[in-house]
């Protein structure tokens, strides 16, 4: 695919690029995204009954055994193209705020920086009550495939229940990372949306905050989404496919993106 030369000259000429991620940056990797349905034991919720207080509050065991089973499935994955890339444009723009609503961690994983993580992360529980973090160990409780209930820990400090550290639909975003993202979105000059259908709020804002004071919004996702009428740009791929190409397109004589681990292959 070949890009329009303004968005090559944008991204070579951008003072400061912001790039929102969601799902969709870490289906290549192997995990599925939120639209996609979800398997075994929990084939019968949707993701967004389960990511809920109510739900941890009804069946702790229940929503306890999706995030470990979660989480075991992004520790044996690997970031990809699309994360890595990423982390190369840090290198090549004079300032980039990544802002994800993705809990896996493969960002950090793939050497990005500061990651503003809107919706927190997996592998940051704390207890329930008192908010004391709660140490995990790296491998999660081995879970069958299908997955399992599994009763939360519990908090060394006051005995309440651990939850995931993960934002719950209902719960307010993390103040300091949200009101980063924000003043992020209202400074930048250039934009890319990767991988999320912009259906939750408040995240699906930014574009439209970023676009509203004059940036050049991007979209790069294999599916038309309620961003195709906010973004200039909308790129029709997948993210570890159009992300390389187009660093490589922008900086054509650089070194090209650096070498991925040898093992690279979706996992699940
Ligand atoms: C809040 C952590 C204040 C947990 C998550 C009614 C109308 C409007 C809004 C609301 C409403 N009712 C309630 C709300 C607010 C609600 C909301 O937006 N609901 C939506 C569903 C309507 N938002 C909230 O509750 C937020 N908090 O508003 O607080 C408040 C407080 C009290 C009361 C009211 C308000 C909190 C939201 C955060 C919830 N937590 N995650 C966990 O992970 O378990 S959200 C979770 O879902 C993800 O983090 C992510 O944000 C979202 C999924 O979206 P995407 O990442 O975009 O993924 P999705 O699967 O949808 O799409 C993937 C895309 O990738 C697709 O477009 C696909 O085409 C594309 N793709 C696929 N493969 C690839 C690809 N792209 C590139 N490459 C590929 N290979
Ligand atoms: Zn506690």
């Amino acid at each position: 695919m070949l890009f329009p030369p303004t968005l090559l000259n944008r991204l070579r000429e951008t003072r400061h690029l912001v790039v929102l991620t969601g799902a969709g940056v870490s289906q290549e990797s192997g995990i599925p995204t939120f639209r996609d349905a979800l398997t075994g034991l929990w084939a019968r919720f949707d993701a967004e009954q389960l990511a809920t207080p109510e739900a941890f509050l009804a069946d702790p065991a229940l929503v306890w055994g999706w995030y470990e089973w979660r989480r075991g499935q992004v520790l044996r994955c690997q970031p990809n193209a699309g994360h890595r890339t990423i982390a190369e444009l840090a290198r090549r723009v004079p300032r980039l705020t990544l802002i994800t609503q993705n809990v896996d961690g493969l960002h950090e994983r793939a050497g990005s920086p500061a990651v503003l993580a809107l919706h927190g992360s997996l592998h940051r529980p704390h207890c329930a009550d008192c908010g004391q973090a709660h140490p995990l160990p790296d491998a999660p409780s081995a879970l069958p495939d299908g997955g399992a209930c599994l009763p939360p820990p519990r908090c060394g400090a006051c005995g309440g229940l651990v939850r995931p550290g993960v934002v719950w639909f209902g719960e307010s975003l993390p103040v300091e990372v949200w009101q980063a993202a924000q003043s992020a979105a209202g400074a930048c000059d250039l934009l890319l949306s990767v991988g999320t259908s912009s259906l939750v709020s408040p995240a699906a804002e930014l574009p439209v905050m970023a676009a509203d004071q004059g940036a050049l919004v991007v979209q790069i996702n294999p599916a038309v989404t309620a961003l195709n009428a906010v973004a200039q740009i909308n790129l029709r791929g997948t993210a570890a496919r159009i992300l390389p190409e187009l660093l490589a397109q922008a900086w054509p004589d650089d070194d090209a993106m650096p070498a991925p681990p040898a093992q690279e292959a979706p996992c699940c």
